[in-house]
């Protein structure tokens, strides 16, 4: 019988190809059977009057068949439709005691398991992963007292102060009702319409337009709760937290030329990647910090800590590290867990509570409502993959779908009539946090919540020069593509608001005249380091790929030093060949390739080695996706090392000698081990950012 890959995929080899007509027992394999467990004889014709003839209603085997087929679809989330799951677990540095109750907290050699789905915000569940969006990352902890969901976003702020909002931005920034486009996608006149009438979504969309928005990998990019939550501890002291995630590989982005092309050469770049990690034993690992404060705290901040659109500085309060998560198995069946997993931020546990942030309360009402339509049951915490992993009882009954069999008369409480059943307890159950309360009923935003200004301006001054021009070149694009002039002014004259030199280089950007800026909310913003990816970066190799591009008559042991080096560092070098088969040698031999040049251009790779061997084939010179790729890996700004042929590719890609900068290795006839390290080192350091005023226009 053909033995499945890690991977799940059987080697396709002659000798275990399984052949035609054998039968069941013959392949090893077990009968394929209705749904009710009849073993079927041919499953690969129907039922027919004759061999010509028509198919009979009796084909009950067919009838199943099809009609289990008709219903494989369920309602996509309407957010968050396409999404990438894993499991893993969670384990605490030490015990938190001293802070909350939570067991899953408390002893460093517990480890919780965790399933863990990235998403897309705007794109249906078919959509292009790479495309401009906020992502998703729900973490649903298996804890011992209970299933605990921390269901947040790639950024740390939200939109929107208010849960009352949350259908009209999300109506906004889908495809628009009559045209049903563009898919995936803000740039278009309903978002900005609406962003443009709604200031609060400032500060969110400097993050969206910068290139957080654009992450390199689910792998490689931070996650936080947003909202204030509460942590308590034994003794019912309660103290608020903000959760961090941190990848453990560091926070990278893709630049916007490279997603854009990304989405056509591989809508599944980032699903892929994840798989393909936890695949190859490279575990993706998080790590998990609260930034911890108490009301007092929280009274002096200049802004309000129950505001979704407001985050607290970590120099103002600094983040506390709590554990480690290690992303460890790909799930069995995207269906049956990453489709049907169903997070809940009410999901809590005893020593983790909420707040009145009024964007968090509405999300308490629209989780639980959205699985019943999504999942078609009150029974959906049954499904495997929602169920938790501790002992739970309780007095429910029925429902669509009812998984489980209780025995027994007693389905209430209090009862007499049977000691067994489950009864309420004080001592170990849930208790809410016993906040005082008494205020009228109303309708109305608070005054604390009026700042839009401040911490947008906060962020764009936090940013390096070369992330202000990302940001500038993104809200180009997006209001390049909104018809309606008054909307693309309103919202120029916002970022004005924000910042003067902002405003100013996106209306001249977008020929726009410039206009006196307002300076709105609390005027000179001290800028927080953290907020900007670049002053964070970490050189590493880890994981990453290098692409090999490799004509005919190259020597494969130079191939092999390159990898050697790459691997070294824990990254993986794949051979590109102008030929699905491989390269063929200077050594003799057929050298396998990863891909065909054309399914595997340079913006799949992080670094790339252009290697034509120093009378480089003509095939290799002229051929566009050769030439695509050397061209792209220069604009990307990723380092290339290149021999004489790959020198001679560049040239025809229009990039000469002249051109070269630290990120551009040539290889000398002799490759020496100091230039495949100088290679490496620069690869480390993932892209060369004085290069992009080379190759893009200023903005
Ligand atoms: Fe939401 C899904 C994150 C505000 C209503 N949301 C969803 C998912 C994530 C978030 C990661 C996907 C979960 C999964 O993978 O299954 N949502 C957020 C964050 C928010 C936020 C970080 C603000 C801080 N969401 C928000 C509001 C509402 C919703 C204000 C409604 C009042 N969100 C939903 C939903 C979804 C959802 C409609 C769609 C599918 C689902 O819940 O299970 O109920």
């Amino acid at each position: 019988m053909a033995r499945a890959t890690k991977g799940g995929t059987p080697p396709s080899s002659n000798s275990t190809a399984p052949e035609l007509g054998q039968t069941a027992a013959e392949r090893g394999a077990p009968s394929i059977t209705t749904n009710q467990g009849v073993v079927i004889a041919d499953n690969r014709n129907s039922l027919k009057a004759g061999p010509r003839g028509p198919t009979l209603l009796e084909d009950f085997i067919l009838r199943e068949k099809i009609t289990h087929f008709d219903h494989e679809r369920i309602p996509e989330r309407i957010v968050h439709a396409r999404g990438s799951g894993a499991h893993g677990y969670f384990r605490p540095y030490k015990s938190w005691a001293s802070i909350t109750k939570a067991h899953f907290l408390q002893d460093p050699k517990r480890k919780t398991p965790v399933f863990v789905r990235f998403s897309t915000v705007a794109g249906g569940a078919g959509s292009n992963d790479t495309v401009r969006d906020v992502r998703g990352f729900a973490v649903k902890f298996y804890t011992q007292e209970g299933n605990y969901d921390l269901v947040g976003n790639n950024i740390p702020v939200f939109f929107i102060q208010d849960a009352m909002r949350f259908p009209d931005l999300i109506h906004a920034v889908k495809p628009e009702p009559d045209r049903e486009f563009p898919q995936a996608s803000s740039a278009h006149d309903t978002f900005w319409d609406f962003a443009s009438l709604m200031p609060e979504s400032l500060h969110m969309l400097m993050w969206a337009m910068s290139d957080r928005g654009i992450p390199r990998s689910y792998r490689m990019m931070e996650g936080f709760g947003i909202h204030t939550f509460r942590f308590i501890d034994q003794a019912g002291t309660s103290r608020f937290v903000k959760f961090h995630w941190r990848p453990k590989l560091g926070s990278f982005s893709l630049v916007w030329d490279e997603a854009v092309k990304i989405a056509g050469a591989d809508p599944d770049f980032h699903r892929r990647d994840l798989w393909d990690a936890i695949d190859q034993g490279k575990f993706p690992a998080f790590e998990l910090s609260v930034q911890i404060f108490d009301e007092e705290m929280a009274a002096g901040f200049p802004f309000d800590v129950l505001d979704s659109t407001k985050l607290i500085p970590e120099e103002l309060v600094p983040l506390t590290p709590l554990g480690e998560m290690v992303l460890d198995r790909n799930p069995d069946n995207f269906f049956a867990e990453t489709e049907q997993v169903a997070f809940h931020p009410g999901h809590v546990v005893p020593g983790i509570d909420l707040s009145n942030d009024p964007l968090l309360q509405g999300r308490l009402f629209s989780y639980l409502d959205t699985q019943l339509s999504r999942l078609g049951s009150s029974n959906f915490h049954q499904i495997p993959v929602n169920q938790p992993k501790c002992p739970f009882a309780n007095l429910q009954r029925g429902g669509h779908m009812r998984m489980s069999v209780e025995k027994g008369r007693v389905a209430y409480e209090p009862n007499s009539l049977d000691m067994t059943a489950p009864v309420q307890d004080p001592d170990r159950g849930y208790k809410h946090h016993p906040e005082a309360m008494e205020s009228p009923k109303i309708r109305i935003r608070p005054e604390s919540f009026a700042d839009h200004h401040s911490q947008a301006r906060l962020f764009w001054k936090s940013q390096t020069d070369t992330e202000r021009t990302h940001i500038v070149a993104a809200f180009r694009f997006e209001l390049s593509k909104v018809d309606v002039a008054a909307v693309r002014e309103r919202m120029v004259g916002h970022l004005f608001d924000v910042d003067a030199e902002l405003g100013g280089r996106v209306a001249a950007a977008l020929g726009m005249p410039a206009r006196q800026a307002d300076m709105a909310g609390g005027g000179e913003a001290q800028p927080s380091p953290a907020l900007s990816l670049l002053k964070k970066a970490r050189e590493t190799l880890e994981t990453r790929k290098i692409g090999c591009l490799v004509a005919d008559g190259v020597s494969a042991d130079l191939v092999d030093q390159f990898r050697r080096a790459v691997e070294r560092k824990g990254g993986k070098l794949m051979i590109v060949s102008m030929k699905r088969g491989g390269f063929q040698s200077a050594e003799g031999p057929v050298v396998p390739a990863d891909f065909f040049v054309q399914g595997g251009p340079s913006i799949l790779f992080d670094a790339v080695v252009l290697l034509g061997g120093s009378q480089p084939p003509a095939a290799f010179l002229m051929d566009a996706a050769a030439k695509h790729f050397a061209a792209d890996a220069f604009a990307h700004l990723k380092t290339i090392a290149a021999d004489d042929g790959g020198v001679a590719l560049l040239a025809k890609a229009g990039i000469g000698q002249a051109d070269f900068d630290e990120a551009v290795v040539p290889l000398s006839a002799k490759v020496t081990p100091a230039a495949i390290s100088r290679f490496v080192a620069s690869a480390a350091r993932h892209r060369l950012w004085s290069r992009e005023a080379k190759v893009s226009a200023p903005v």
